[in-house]
């Protein structure tokens, strides 16, 4: 557990026995002799809430993670005894309090099977330099044991045998094992025996997670200030761990619109004026799709926040129209950094309206960053952010910038140790007033919400885009994010690839890394690669520091951009399918990536696999990285697969080599998946969609799928203007039988599917459509049939 370092430490303290027990609907408090409070609260049948005092004086309850949205409420609650503990029951579980000592078991409530078991369980050390606690939490790991999740961390899946910190920090060119990172995400999920169960360690103080790395058999996780306060969240699905954890903590308010689902091209940076063009231009002249373009900090005036450089951007307003008119979208750079200056209007308001950080005895927190020495609004304070959201306005409404990309928010200071506030700078907190210890890990997550709540005011009636390098737990609510300042390797290539999924089972999916890498420069072949795996990415930008060489898809020579091209067409097609997925996301928070043991955790060979994951619901991928390589060796899960170049079916359960030369990687697809499919387009709205492609996979059975449409920007999605397609497809021997179940008040644009069947065991002698005989001579060719999308049952027949 946590190494005492100071002599004035009275070393571990620890719950006596409970002497009282109260309930109050809900929630349950335990007190024992020597005043710790545990209040248990059912928030769920499958979800409990500890938190504990060592003063029976809770603090205020306050978080920045947990949404107002958070479901609540059980179905069953009923809290016994007998002389050892308190037996507490719910639906899904049972949880046992040990009367001597407060320590705690949890039992899946079906069959008993013990899930988690506190070792030490709670106890704390004073603090005797900051007051308040250390406090801990260690728990027995269970046979076999493993733990994922965690947010960014760049290490293989499996958690298990290492120790994390939460800080989120600023590490530019950060390596394999790099620990703390960018990100703060105090949520893991334990699996064995089959089951799987969350752990949400809500303490935004600097804390710890050790997996089995100190004692084998124990994990634990502490904090250096605030309260012992974790969710337990059961599955015992992993998936439902993690919908239920991205449940507590929030969902995207609001789906992206389409165009962020595209591909962005981003470098530190991109200016004057003529050379933005020229590097839009260029992906029309070489027909490589592309919605986004992003200006680095260059385009400011001295690096000061909401204002321009006039020199490299004369008439901003008039680029950004020229740069919308040929289908790219404006998205700028914005730091928290603002610039000491008398003659800077955001520097004096800010001044003047008191909105700046200050350290414990007064003076203003100053801090140098790109523009010099700065002062750094104090985003705690809903007044501040307030402030800040109005000082888009002229950015977004005025010149038309459709996205805006919070950067160094950990937030990142130069040239000082730790490189970031010193821990006395004092936060308002939304009036709970504290110290930096406890505001750090939030202050980056505050920035892009201040932001976001600008671009959604300013961007209404379309919806908000807001990119944040620094997150803690819930700001997938606000914004998208990418993974940081990595390096043009193969080593990253793998490292991107894990933190993408690790992102995605902390709740926050909305994630690439910069493709290609950002510091160094790749050759042709890993840049290639890595558009490979960022295409499967939710958020896909190429971005690189720029002083190491050219990162565009041309930079390499042309059979590189051929590659290239060829992959960032196959994402445009399958723009339907990765928003569909999105939307299971943002409504249900299905992580739109699938690590294989998230996807199959009864598979144990799933348990330590990091490469191959599921996109969305029935797409499997597996980057090549490493050089040279003609194909490699992956997992493919339990099941039938498509080969997604020849079709050919492959059985899941066992590694396989597979083929994939430098223009091509493994991806499969999923017997009886239904694959919607978009025309390419070099920018979403180019076309308008004629008619929707389905690509369906012949599977004996029965699989589900869906298809999810709307206005592809817009808030009348949530008033019911979607377009849901349910499809249910059964294939027998000889016949093929899909139904089509429709919700929602969106019209498409198109009449028609254009339906390719895909690995049929039979020769089509017969089609029916809502039982009506159609003409195959006409409608038919190479098994492509074009049927109404008003369909509700069709029926293809070998016989
Ligand atoms: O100190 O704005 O991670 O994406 O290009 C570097 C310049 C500041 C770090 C970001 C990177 C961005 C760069 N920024």
């Amino acid at each position: 557990m946590i190494i005492n370092t100071q002599l004035e430490n009275k070393g571990n303290q620890f719950p006596s026995k409970i002497i009282s027990y109260k309930k109050d609907v809900d929630t349950l408090y335990f007190t024992s002799e020597n005043n710790v409070v545990l209040q248990l609260t059912i928030q769920r049948d499958s979800v409990l809430r500890f938190r504990y005092t060592t003063t029976s004086i809770f603090e205020n309850d306050f978080s920045y993670a947990i949404t107002r949205y958070a479901s609540r409420g059980f179905n069953h609650l009923v809290v016994t005894e007998d002389d050892s503990k308190y037996i507490i029951t719910t639906s899904k579980l049972i949880c046992h309090i040990s009367k001597e000592d407060m320590r705690k078991s949890i039992f899946d409530a079906k069959d008993n099977t013990l899930i988690s078991e506190d070792e030490l369980g709670f106890h704390w050390e004073e603090s005797y330099e900051f007051g308040g606690n250390i406090v801990k939490m260690s728990k027995n790991s269970q046979e076999k044991e493993s733990y994922y999740g965690l947010g960014d961390k760049p290490v293989p899946l499996n958690l298990k045998g290492k120790r994390f910190e939460n800080w989120v920090t600023d590490s530019y060119a950060f390596n394999k094992d790099t620990d703390p990172i960018y990100k703060a995400i105090p949520f893991y999920t334990g699996l064995h025996h089959g089951k799987a169960y969350g752990i949400f360690f809500d303490n935004t103080f600097r804390a710890y997670f050790d997996f089995c790395q100190e004692r084998r058999n124990v994990t634990s996780f502490w904090a250096q200030g605030g309260e012992m306060n974790y969710y337990f969240i059961y599955g015992p699905e992993m998936g439902e761990v993690v919908s239920n954890y991205t449940d507590l903590t929030g969902k995207p308010n609001e789906l992206p619109p389409l165009w962020a689902l595209g591909y962005h091209q981003c470098k530190w940076s991109y200016y004057p004026e003529s050379n933005v063009k020229e590097v839009i231009n260029k992906f029309r002249e070489l027909r490589i799709p592309c919605d986004a373009i992003y200006l680095d900090i260059d385009y400011m005036d001295g690096f000061r926040c909401f204002t321009w450089n006039k020199e490299y951007f004369p008439d901003p307003k008039r680029m950004v129209k020229e740069l919308a008119d040929n289908g790219f979208k404006t998205v700028a750079i914005i730091d928290p950094g603002i610039k000491i200056d008398n003659e800077y209007s955001v520097f004096k308001e800010g001044l003047e309206k008191d909105y700046f950080c200050k350290r414990a005895d007064g003076p203003y927190m100053k801090g140098k960053v790109w523009p010099g020495e700065c002062y750094f609004p104090d985003f705690t304070k809903p007044e501040v952010r307030e402030w800040w959201s109005g000082l888009f306005k002229e950015l977004i409404v005025d010149i038309g910038v459709k996205g805006v990309w919070n950067d160094m928010n950990e937030p990142a200071i130069m040239d000082v140790p730790g490189k970031t506030f010193p821990d006395d700078v004092r936060h308002d907190y939304e009036g709970n007033e504290c110290s930096h210890r406890k505001a750090h890990n939030i202050y980056g997550m505050q920035m892009a919400r201040a932001t976001y709540q600008g671009l959604k005011k300013f961007s209404y009636p379309k919806r908000p885009f807001v990119i944040t390098r620094a997150a803690y737990a819930g700001t997938q609510r606000y914004s998208s994010t990418w993974t940081g300042d990595n390096v043009a390797s193969w080593e990253h290539l793998t490292i991107a690839n894990m933190q993408a999924q690790r992102m995605c089972m902390s709740g926050f999916s909305f994630v690439g890394s910069d493709i290609g890498g950002f510091a160094e420069q790749p050759n042709g072949e890993l840049y290639a690669r890595w558009i490979q795996l960022g295409i499967f990415h939710p958020f896909c930008r190429t971005h690189s520091s720029g002083d190491h060489g050219d990162q565009e898809p041309w930079a390499f020579g042309e059979n590189i951009t051929d590659i290239v091209r060829k992959f960032i067409e196959i994402r445009y097609q399958l723009l339907p399918y990765l928003y569909t997925a999105f939307w299971r996301y943002a409504t249900e928070g299905i992580p739109i990536l699938k690590s294989l043991v998230l996807y199959d955790q009864a598979d144990t060979h799933t348990h330590y696999r990091n490469d191959e994951f599921i996109f969305g619901e029935k797409i499997l991928a597996c980057p090549i990285t490493e050089p040279n390589a003609k194909g490699r060796r992956m997992y493919v899960p339990e099941g039938n697969w498509y080969n997604f170049w020849d079709n050919t079916l492959l059985k899941g359960g066992n590694e396989v080599w597979v083929d994939a030369d430098l223009d091509s990687m493994p991806i499969f697809v999923k017997a009886g998946a239904i694959i919607p499919k978009y025309p390419i387009q070099q920018y979403v709205g180019e076309k308008k969609i004629e008619e929707l492609h389905l690509d369906v996979f012949f599977k004996l059975g029965n699989e589900k799928s869906q298809v999810y449409e709307d206005a592809e920007d817009g808030f009348d999605y949530k008033k019911g203007r979607f377009s849901l397609r349910n499809f249910n497809l059964l294939g027998k021997e000889d016949s093929l039988t899909i139904q089509q179940f429709k919700s929602g008040k969106f019209i498409t644009s198109y009449e028609t599917f254009e339906i390719n069947l895909i690995g049929l065991p039979f020769e089509i002698k017969k089609v029916e459509v809502d039982n009506v005989i159609i003409d195959i001579s006409t409608n038919l060719r190479n098994n492509i049939l074009v049927i109404t999308k008003e369909f509700t049952e069709l029926h293809i027949m070998g016989k």
